[in-house]
């Protein structure tokens, strides 16, 4: 149990003081040139949190409280875990679908009972342009009532099964308790998978997996470690059988985060959505059903856990840059040796497969750049000056711990690499290492609201009545919200079968075994060559195209009136690429300190492309797809002679 009322919990950050471009007034938090964090981490955590996501340039505020720009700081952490998951996922034979943004509110009332709870935090459209719609429409705060009336249709027999799908994608969630940038925003990213099974066995075990999965996106990818357990019948999502989940710690507060949750649901939603098969003897089944997600939560969770006072410490696994390369020039030094050099760095670890860039830019200085990239939490710096030259070395700085190191340039390659994994290591096992230190083992009720007021992560004996965490729950309430349970751990080494205790509140005699591990059999996992590239038209979708720019009356008028916008056309009335060169709009800083204006372009590529490939290439018979898209590209077919199809009707 851990000190988690988020609803009641003291801001992390308060909105409303933050300051947002966009249409609101243009003020910005912090001056550009002043680069070190005015607040520190355990002596403000709150403050600190929401520098530290601005000035490592990975978040914006939005002129709307609760909602965040994603810069491209961020968006490359998230890409690295979707890469990760995505082909996980594939390997288990689930694929990627998208359904619209929008519910209706017939569907969205199917799940009446558990909606209740939520229904404040559901967002509507109830206008477009002037004109009142005829019946509101909800935007998706999760899309069981979006998807499931589908299943119902697209589930026939029991050949239909298992149908296991995953989104990526944003939903909305009007929430009013203190918004706090990855932790709790209005829209946030996320996956949702959604699956049906014929039997409960096929779907438990799938949950277990889920779980695993988001078990290594926390510690493998964000060296944060997570504890993995099932949720009380309190917490767990109401609709559903049971909730597994992943728990992380954030020691400054105390507070435990629920990282993510693979749900088993049962037979609930079937029920609800008359999703039913046809089995094997002509009866009828009911499916059973699981859903499960992770959000851009996590990487609010990483920068709690491994942020410190010069700002963001990013796992070199996740970091869009993991080495950047600094010269130091000195006064009389061949400064075009020490810019060679540095390219010649970046080369050699390109091509050994690092993510770097060197930072050659003359009008800053080496400390400052030092303190940039260490606000954007880049794992490792490399400094060359012309020592380092001629001693045939370079360098290197860590972030995670400031230790310095010189490397001869011979074995760069391979010492770097050794280094990163390092980090990684590190980070992880100083992460846990606190976290453990947070764990207590409370068996009596003193010990348990000693250890809460010490902000400790509580690991105790409970009986999972409703009753009894209602009443914990109102016997912790303080000014900081009162202390719910996280979840019953899988594993815990502290607590065995063989070591049941009585429940942690005196009057309840419920007898409780901690630590009861779930499980999984070995899974015989088969590598499927799914893959949905970033589509070119000529070379993944054949179909000719003919690039042109557009006319004057066909571009986009928008921005910029004296410039083309350039577009590609087929023979079907769809824009396809827009290219807009060279418009004039922000007013920036140039190098000098004089004030010019930025070139912009936009362009944009969508799902459009798949429409013109059916109707390019489909026939009587249906779509004809092109191999290098098609997710199944050889479809294996037993054909049986006659005397196994006697042999089969016979049977029958
Ligand atoms: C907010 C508004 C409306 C959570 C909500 O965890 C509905 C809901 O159903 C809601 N907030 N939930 C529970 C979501 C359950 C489940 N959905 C699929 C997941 C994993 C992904």
């Amino acid at each position: 149990m851990a000190d988690n009322n988020e609803k009641k919990s003291k801001p992390v950050t308060n909105d409303k003081e933050k300051k947002s471009g966009g249409c609101g007034k243009k003020k910005q938090v912090k001056k550009e040139t002043g680069l070190a964090l005015t607040h520190k981490k355990d002596e403000n955590f709150g403050e600190w949190y929401s520098e530290v996501v601005v000035s490592s340039e990975m978040i914006e505020y939005y002129d709307i409280s609760g909602c965040y720009i994603l810069r491209p700081w961020t968006m490359s952490i998230w890409e690295v875990m979707q890469t990760f998951f995505d082909a996980e996922i594939k390997k288990m034979k689930i694929k990627n679908c998208y359904f619209p943004v929008f519910v209706s509110e017939s569907c969205l009332q199917k799940e009446k009972d558990h909606i209740d709870g939520f229904a404040a935090e559901v967002a509507w459209v109830t206008r477009s342009g002037k004109t009142e719609l005829d019946l509101p429409i909800a935007i998706r705060p999760t899309s069981e009532t979006v998807m499931y009336p589908y299943f119902s249709k697209w589930i026939r027999g029991h050949r239909d099964l298992p149908l296991r799908l995953n989104q990526w994608c944003n939903v909305v969630r009007w929430e009013f308790s203190n918004p706090t940038p990855f932790i709790r925003s209005r829209e946030f990213l996320w996956q949702e998978g959604h699956t049906a099974f014929a039997t409960k066995e096929e779907a438990d075990k799938e949950v277990l997996e889920i779980l695993e999965l988001y078990r290594r996106v926390y510690e493998e990818f964000l060296a944060v470690p997570v504890v993995k357990g099932k949720k009380s019948e309190k917490e767990k999502f109401a609709g559903g059988l049971y909730t597994t989940s992943v728990e992380a710690f954030v020691p400054n507060t105390g507070r435990g985060v629920q990282g993510a949750t693979s749900h088993c649901l049962g037979q609930n939603f079937a029920k609800m959505f008359d999703i039913q098969y046809e089995n094997e003897k002509g009866g009828r089944g009911m499916v059973w059903q699981n859903s499960w997600a992770y959000s851009t939560r996590t990487i609010g969770v990483m920068v709690m856990v491994h942020g410190d006072d010069k700002g963001l410490v990013l796992p070199p696994k996740v970091a869009s840059v993991q080495v950047i390369v600094v010269p130091v020039p000195y006064k009389d030094a061949d400064m075009q040796a020490i810019f060679d050099a540095c390219s010649t760095t970046v080369k050699i670890l390109t091509e050994a497969g690092f993510r770097v860039e060197e930072d050659l830019r003359e009008n800053y200085s080496p400390g400052w750049k030092y303190s940039h990239w260490e606000m954007k939490g880049v794992p490792l710096r490399i400094e060359i000056g012309p020592k380092d030259i001629a001693n045939k070395q370079v360098r290197v700085v860590r972030r995670d711990n400031s230790s310095k190191m010189d490397i001869s340039t011979g074995d760069l390659a391979e010492k770097i690499g050794d280094i990163l994994e390092n980090i990684q290591q590190s980070l992880f096992d100083a992460a846990k290492e606190k976290r453990d230190a947070c764990i207590k083992v409370a068996t009596a009720w003193e010990e348990f609201t000693t250890a809460l007021n010490e902000k400790k992560l509580i690991l105790a004996p409970w009986c999972d009545e409703k009753e009894v965490e209602k009443e914990v729950k109102a016997k912790t309430m303080g000014e900081n919200g009162a202390c719910k349970t996280l979840c019953t751990p899988f594993y815990s080494a502290r607590t065995s079968r063989r070591n049941p205790m009585l429940c942690l509140r005196e009057a309840c005699k419920g007898v409780v075994i901690l630590g009861e591990e779930l499980l999984v059999p070995p899974q015989n996992v088969i590598p499927v060559s799914d893959f949905w590239p970033f589509v070119v038209y000529k070379d993944f979708l054949a179909i000719p195209v003919v690039k042109g720019k557009k006319s004057e009356l066909e571009k986009f008028a928008g921005i910029c009136p004296k410039y083309w916008a350039w577009g590609t056309r087929c023979n079907l009335p769809i824009v396809l690429v827009r290219i807009l060169p060279r418009c004039l709009t922000y007013n920036i800083e140039n190098e000098k300190g004089g004030r010019d204006m930025a070139w912009q372009n936009s362009w944009a590529n969508s799902t459009h492309t798949i429409g013109v490939m059916v109707m390019v290439h489909g026939d009587d018979k249906g779509l004809v797809l092109p191999p290098k898209v098609a997710s199944g590209q050889v479809i294996v077919v037993p054909v049986p002679g006659k005397s196994s199809q006697q042999l089969l009707m016979r049977k029958n």
